[in-house]
């Protein structure tokens, strides 16, 4: 998170306090519709602080004061530990779940699924513990069941895992 190069390339872009542009909220309410979601954003993550570019279905005062300490974002979470990250609505609830990479001390892969519609409040279950560390994941209905399935590929070892969506 405290990468100099990263925050110096951030500063760069001139959009931490830039005012808000109808072309990214464009993009934000597209991405928010093709996804079925309560909620899009496009946050920036600075050193202390998650900066909301644009927003769509963000309830207030969030949506308002467009940006949040790093302890509620879950991109922070991404950006200093993800290996690999998909979506796709793995229990069939109509949100959709993340999958996501841990690579600090050990390897550990993810699912987080959504407690509200703010998108700020995620749930962090362990789907793997120890055994590989990701460098991609997709998530696809593999085995024609109806139910989508994990696949990851390891980052040193190219090999491929799978993950059956047994429904529970
Ligand atoms: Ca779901
Ligand atoms: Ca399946």
């Amino acid at each position: 998170m405290r990468d100099p190069a990263r925050l110096q390339a951030l500063r760069r872009l001139g959009l931490l306090d830039a005012p808000p542009d109808p072309a990214l909220d464009r993009l934000t309410l597209v991405a928010q519709r093709v996804l079925h979601a309560p909620a899009a954003l496009v946050c920036l993550l600075d050193a202390d602080r998650q900066i909301i570019c644009s927003a769509v279905g963000l309830p207030e005062p969030l949506a308002g004061r467009r940006e949040t300490p790093l302890s509620h974002s879950l991109g922070r979470t991404l950006v200093s530990f993800g290996h690999a990250l998909a979506v796709g609505d793995l229990n069939a609830d109509g949100n959709d779940e993340i999958v996501a990479g841990f690579r600090g001390r050990g390897y550990q892969l993810y699912v987080f699924t959504a407690e509200d519609t703010s998108g700020l409040r995620w749930r962090r279950e362990i789907l793997d513990a120890g055994t590989i560390a990701a460098a991609d994941c997709k998530i696809e209905d593999l085995n024609g069941d109806g139910r989508p399935d994990i696949a990851c590929v390891g980052a040193s070892t190219g090999n491929v895992k799978i993950y059956e969506n047994q429904g529970r």
